[in-house]
């Protein structure tokens, strides 16, 4: 069966669910926000993590579905975590390319938004440099669309594409996200620290706030924290963690 229909079964049959992986606040240790990373949990295979999978929901157009679905089920998550008492957690949803090029997107959002009752202040919505850099003036109008219902927005994988840093400063975004490659190679001789520090200036006169992604040892952490990065993710705090989990680990917090 080819993977398409596989997955246009797991969606009608309820077969994704979303992980959340903690973020941290490097200077105080307190809980920044979660990134919802979506799963599709196989009765056979188990898990399947995105990348197995998300080329074919875009090129399938299911992606649209999903997203929809994974933003949907985010809001659910928001509400039912201020139900059980929790204080609002900032909530960053992926958007896929496709989902951002289709025309739907501010009035699907708004709609989901509305309809489940979250606070759309807590969302922050995650678009590549890449995806951000197609047709600047349409990713700039819809963002702005989007960020006049309270909708926040970063840029994912920040570093990796080629995105000019005149047009960034256009972007009405308030976070970067630094990739995950070059945290891996921060304390290598030779490696990736310079890189690192340029984005930090730069947002920091820019004022953006910048999430270290990937972040897997007590080393990196120190490092970043030393180099003025403000927020940190990765198995080093935490893996993405199912709902119940998450929830667990939020509740401790509190
Ligand atoms: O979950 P994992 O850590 O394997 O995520 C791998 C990649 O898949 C991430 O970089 C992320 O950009 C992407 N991804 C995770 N969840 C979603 C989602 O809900 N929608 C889209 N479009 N991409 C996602
Ligand atoms: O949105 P993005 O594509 O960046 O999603 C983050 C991806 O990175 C997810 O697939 C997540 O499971 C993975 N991830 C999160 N933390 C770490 C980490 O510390 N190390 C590695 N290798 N992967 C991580
Ligand atoms: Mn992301
Ligand atoms: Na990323």
């Amino acid at each position: 069966v080819e993977l398409h229909v596989e997955l246009r079964k797991a969606l009608d049959a309820g077969r994704f669910e979303l992980f959340y992986q903690p973020q941290t606040d490097l200077r105080t240790g307190a809980l920044a926000g979660v990134e919802a990373l979506v799963r599709w949990n196989d009765p056979v295979k188990g898990y399947v993590p995105p990348s197995e999978f998300i080329r074919a929901a875009e090129e399938s157009g299911l992606i649209e579905r999903l997203g929809e679905w994974t933003i949907e089920e985010a809001c659910r998550q928001t509400v039912r975590w201020k139900r059980l008492g929790l204080p609002p957690v900032r909530m960053s949803v992926n958007l896929s390319a496709r989902q951002f090029r289709g025309e739907d997107l501010y009035r699907n959002v708004r709609s989901i938004v509305r309809e489940t009752g979250a606070d759309p202040r807590q969302l922050l919505l995650e678009i590549t440099e890449s995806v951000s850099m197609q047709d600047v003036p349409r990713t700039i109008r819809i963002m702005n669309e989007l960020r006049g219902e309270g909708i926040r927005f970063a840029i994912d994988d920040f570093g990796t594409g080629y995105s000019s840093l005149q047009y960034l400063r256009s972007f009405p975004v308030r976070h970067l996200k630094i990739d995950r490659s070059f945290v891996t190679d921060l304390l290598r001789a030779g490696g990736s620290e310079p890189i690192v520090k340029s984005i930090l200036d730069m947002a920091g006169h820019m004022g953006l706030d910048v999430v270290a992604e990937g972040v897997e040892t007590e080393e990196q952490c120190r490092k970043l924290r030393q180099l003025g990065c403000g927020e940190a993710q990765g198995f080093w705090y935490s893996r993405p963690l199912p709902e119940a989990e998450a929830t667990a680990f939020l509740c401790k917090l509190k």
